[in-house]
């Protein structure tokens, strides 16, 4: 792994961990801190040993947004000429597996990369927002799209256009967070769920995956025929055999990842 300044990575078993790491800034996402997020969660992703990966930040922020004094003197030009935030985007698009560890704040940019992760597990300090309202502009990627997707629009309309923060239990309940867990625990869940996933045979993780985002994506009648392509090819692979064999002879399956 490169040298990082404003990220921690590690690994536990065949889990990739990246930590933002910016404490004083509340792990505000400047420019450079997005960089590295993306070249370790890239690297992850094509090492063989690495089956799911898992974003977490501090105790007080899992990210509290773009860094505010990064972009405030950005003329239009600036941000047009230069697509700012796109490279942002490269979060959403690793093949395997990201989870978004939250706890403590997740606000605007740091809400936005957290929806970009397959799912949300929160500790029960999460708070989630999009606050950029109050900074004279609105969320720039993602926000508005897939927090609507997650929450519908009564509630996504309620949080992008006056800037209040949810709580954990509410983000729960809207459908934005999996599972919510007491702050002492949400590591060691996030870990377990990520080794989980892990543990499965890779084609088909990496099968599901792309499937459930189709629905994001598609009708509902192609989603279903794209579904069913991949769920045809998967029988192309050793591990269906391993893993339909294993069930028939009441044993444990071993999967070779092909
Ligand atoms: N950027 C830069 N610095 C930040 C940020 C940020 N987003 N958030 C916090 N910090 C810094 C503070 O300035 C402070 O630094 P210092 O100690 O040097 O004064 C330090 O982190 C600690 O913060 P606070 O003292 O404010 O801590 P509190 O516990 O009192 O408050 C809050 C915590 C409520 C999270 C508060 O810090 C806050 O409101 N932060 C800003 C949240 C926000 O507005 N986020 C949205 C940013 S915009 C964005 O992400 C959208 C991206 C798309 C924009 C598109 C533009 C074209």
């Amino acid at each position: 792994m490169a040298e990082y300044e404003t990220i921690l990575t590690e690994t536990d078993g065949a889990v990739g961990i990246v930590t933002l790491n910016r404490p004083k800034a509340l792990n505000a996402l400047s420019a450079q801190l997005v960089d590295e997020l993306v070249d370790a969660l890239g690297a992850f992703d094509a090492d063989p040993a690495i089956g799911c990966m898992i974003i977490t930040g501090s105790e007080k922020a899992f990210a509290a947004g773009a860094d505010i004094t990064e972009m405030a003197t950005k003329s239009f030009w600036d941000a047009f000429g230069d697509d700012f935030l796109a490279k942002w985007d490269r979060v959403g698009t690793m093949r395997k597996p990201v989870i978004a560890a939250v706890q403590g704040f997740a606000l605007g940019g740091g809400c936005e990369i957290a929806m970009m992760c397959d799912f949300i597990i929160a500790a029960d300090t999460a708070k989630f927002g999009q606050p950029e309202i109050n900074l004279g502009v609105i969320p720039g990627v993602g926000g508005t799209q897939r927090l609507t997707r997650a929450i519908g629009k009564a509630k996504a309309m309620d949080m992008v256009l006056t800037g209040r923060m949810m709580s954990a239990e509410e983000a729960e309940r809207s459908g934005l967070v999996s599972r919510v867990v007491p702050a002492a625990e949400l590591m060691d869940e996030a870990k377990k769920a990520a080794a989980t996933i892990a543990s499965r045979s890779l084609p088909s993780v990496l099968a599901g995956k792309e499937s459930v985002n189709r629905a994001f994506e598609t009708t509902l009648s192609e989603g279903c025929r794209f579904e069913r392509r991949i769920f045809h090819g998967l029988f192309a692979t050793d591990d269906q055999k391993e893993g339909m064999a294993a069930f028939v002879e009441k044993r444990k399956p071993s999967f070779r990842n092909r």
